[in-house]
């Protein structure tokens, strides 16, 4: 029976197609995107946390990411990452008082796969 032989090759060829899609899209999507962040996303603090910390889904490179922190006047500030800590978080001191207002986490993580992601955390201080 050619015909149901040539359906079974079909068949066999979409499995092959799939499992090496499969082994293609698998190490892609391990690059970084945030989890959970402290301070979350949007959120508005009576007073900012004493330090950053933003879980990603992936292992990174620390001593190849950055975290930067962006004032309504758009000045940058370079937060020191800390090293040795937690493989899948960064994590950097805030500056000891942030003046009321919007704020804004910039990071750019290396994942363990290659790939560089980036992204803003915008938060904001409200005014006592
Ligand atoms: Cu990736």
């Amino acid at each position: 029976m050619p015909r149901r032989l040539s359906l079974a090759r079909r068949a066999l060829l979409a499995a092959l197609v799939l499992a090496l899609s499969g082994a293609v899209a698998g190490p892609a999507s391990a690059h970084a995107i945030v989890v959970t962040s402290e301070p979350t996303a949007g959120a508005s603090l009576a007073a900012a946390p004493p330090q950053v910390t933003i879980r990603f889904n992936s292992r990174l490179d620390h001593a190849r990411s950055r975290l930067l922190l962006i004032g309504a006047d758009n000045a940058q500030t370079t937060l020191p990452i800390a090293e040795g800590g937690d493989p899948v978080a960064l994590t950097a001191p805030l500056p000891a008082t942030l003046a009321p207002g919007e704020w804004r986490l910039r990071w750019q993580v290396l994942a363990i796969d290659g790939h560089i992601t980036r992204g803003d955390i915008p938060f904001t201080v409200k005014a006592p």
